[in-house]
């Protein structure tokens, strides 16, 4: 309860900001965008993990103003970059299950782009597999609806939920994420880098991209070049940063 009224408080005090982390195409080198990632710096308690405050959010129902204030800030980002030239770099937002399912969720998003301005293919949607399995039929229109917006959809988590192919197939997804928990023993273990291969050859035949997040070693780089993955995403490449942060790495007009 205490938290929840603090975090209400929050998001009118200014207290939240996303922290940005690049992800990175393995064939040409560059940083192909980023994902989006909530922080919050309580004036007493300094940095609260967003694993402490989203599921108290969630089951507040307070997670819906904060997943809209995380798509402003996100589709002003967008806009941002975008001003500075730089072309195709996409940003990449979390939602949770109970934002997937709430019944306004494309128009809302719709709105915000509008109102920022921002390009919607440049925005791309992370759900989890269970967010996606909840309710199929619903979970299938809802991202026809932000398809047809021509925003990006990723599987996040994968490997971890439990999702049917067959679904995998039907709904308008763009890319997977091999769940980290897959990569962090992958040089070692057989039977996780069996994992991480069987999802690599796998979005590709289902042409989609794969990227491989919670790299943290040169071994995992080289396991996941070696099986053709898409893009990387984690500590060894870069944390997530400020958005000042970003915009001064990527070399564009502050
Ligand atoms: O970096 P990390 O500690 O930021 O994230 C922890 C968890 O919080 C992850 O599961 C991530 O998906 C989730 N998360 C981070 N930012 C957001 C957000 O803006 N919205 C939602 N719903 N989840 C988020
Ligand atoms: O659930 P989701 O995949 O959205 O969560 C992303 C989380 O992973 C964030 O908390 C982010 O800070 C964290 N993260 C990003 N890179 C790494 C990494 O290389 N290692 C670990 N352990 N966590 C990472
Ligand atoms: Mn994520
Ligand atoms: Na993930």
């Amino acid at each position: 309860v205490q938290m929840d009224r603090d975090l209400r408080h929050a998001l009118k005090n200014g207290e939240l900001f996303l922290a940005y982390q690049p992800q990175i195409e393995l064939d040409s080198g560059r940083i192909i965008g980023v994902e989006a990632l909530l922080r919050w710096r309580h004036p007493q308690l300094g940095l609260i993990p967003p694993q402490q405050f989203i599921p108290v959010a969630e089951s507040s129902g307070l997670i819906l103003s904060l997943g809209d204030w995380v798509m402003n800030a996100a589709c002003n980002q967008i806009a941002e970059w975008e001003k500075r030239g730089m072309n195709g770099f996409r940003v990449a937002v979390n939602l949770s299950a109970r934002q997937f399912r709430h019944n306004h969720l494309a128009e809302s998003i719709r709105n915000i782009i509008a109102e920022k301005n921002a390009d919607p293919t440049l925005l791309e949607i992370e759900l989890t597999e269970s967010a996606m399995m909840d309710d199929t039929e619903q979970a299938s229109r809802t991202m026809h609806q932000l398809k047809d917006m021509g925003i990006h959809i990723a599987v996040d988590d994968f490997g971890m939920g439990y999702s049917s192919l067959n679904y995998l197939k039907r709904f308008p997804i763009d890319s997977l994420k091999i769940d980290g928990n897959f990569i962090r023993e992958v040089a070692s273990s057989e039977d996780d880098a069996a994992i991480a291969t069987a999802i690599i050859t796998m979005g590709h035949s289902m042409q989609l991209k794969v990227i491989a997040e919670g790299v943290e070693t040169q071994e995992q780089l080289g396991f996941l070049r070696a099986r053709d993955c898409d893009a990387v995403q984690g500590f060894f490449m870069s944390h997530p940063m400020r958005a000042e942060k970003m915009t001064a790495i990527l070399g564009v007009d502050p």
